[in-house]
């Protein structure tokens, strides 16, 4: 019997992907060790740590915990600022794509990151940060606040002429995917993300009867495993409500490739790894990809097309 070839590849508005499992920003890629470990890795492509215009330490430890279940952090953005990274993706020598993930503090400060990245060419595309949920700064995340964030795209796409996709924070309502989708709708935006972590969770230690995490009184996103069927929901969402031509790349609580496997059926083009990727390493995309090509193989799919989208519903 002559076996088909599994192609996990994928295509982010022409950014081609070998393998549709890449690391999710924030997660061992911020320093220039881990963006190398990255891009010699299986990841399909590698995401940067969320920048500011200058480094920042970012929030007092312990800002990180992890249990069974999932995570919480309220990392506070901490990042070598956007210099470090452009100087990082000129001098790269890789053909792997390489999305540079920027999170200004404010409107302003964006505007002035994505001008420095608007001259920069060593990179395939910036994904907008809009959820951080842990700045002591601001306590607002953009993404939660639609009118300007209608406004500030409407502003961006005036001079900003690169690839840019968003990442968004996780959504609940239909009034509010619909009104999200509506706004990217009108604009040439090359990918959306969802979803960051969930918002303003706390984790207790009974012994202590304490919070585990110091900054924000113990409250910090919550990712990992527990988020995964509000993810799936946030993918399902957009993807029937944003054009067809704006990819989604699924983000929360992947484990196995199975998981890999609901994404793609919902309608991700891709996803991204973060809570696994930390506990597990580099190994983590070897493994994923490994089980998702059983999954493939044993369903007689040869490509994600095959069964991108094709979620049954009653
Ligand atoms: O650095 C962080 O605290 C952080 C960021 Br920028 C983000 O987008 N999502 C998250 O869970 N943590």
């Amino acid at each position: 019997m002559i076996m088909k070839k599994i192609d996990i590849s994928t295509n982010i508005n022409g950014i081609k992907i070998s393998s549709c499992i890449m690391n999710a920003s924030g997660i061992l890629c911020c320093t220039e060790k881990e963006l190398y470990n990255l891009m010699m890795s299986s990841s399909g492509a590698v995401v940067t740590k969320s920048c500011t215009i200058k480094p920042r330490k970012g929030n007092l430890k312990p800002r990180y915990f992890e249990w069974k279940g999932g995570s919480i952090n309220s990392m506070g953005l901490p990042n070598l600022g956007i210099d470090f990274y452009l100087n990082f993706l000129e001098k790269k020598n890789s053909k792997k794509p390489f999305l540079l993930s920027i999170s200004g503090l404010s409107i302003e400060e964006n505007y002035l990151i994505l001008r420095k990245a608007n001259i920069s060419s060593n990179m395939n595309a910036i994904e907008l940060n809009l959820s951080c949920p842990n700045l002591l700064e601001k306590d607002k995340i953009l993404g939660y606040d639609f009118s300007k964030i209608s406004d500030f795209l409407e502003n961006l796409f005036q001079f900003y002429k690169k690839p840019l996709g968003v990442k968004l924070p996780p959504y609940f309502e239909d009034f509010h995917f619909r009104k999200m989708a509506f706004i990217l709708n009108k604009y040439p935006i090359y990918f959306v993300t969802c979803i960051n972590s969930l918002p303003n969770g706390i984790c207790i230690d009974i012994n202590k009867e304490s919070v585990v995490i110091h900054p924000k009184k113990g409250f910090g996103g919550i990712g990992g495993l527990s988020i995964k069927p509000f993810a799936l929901a946030n993918v399902r969402k957009f993807y029937t409500y944003l054009r067809k031509d704006i990819p989604i790349i699924g983000c929360g609580g992947i484990c196995t490739g199975k998981d890999v496997f609901e994404y793609i059926l919902c309608g991700a083009s891709a996803v991204q790894i973060g809570t696994q990727f930390l506990k597990e390493g580099i190994p983590v995309f070897d493994r994923l990809i490994k089980e998702l090509i059983t999954i493939l193989k044993n369903k007689n799919y040869s490509s994600l097309n095959s069964f991108k989208g094709k979620l049954n519903v009653f």
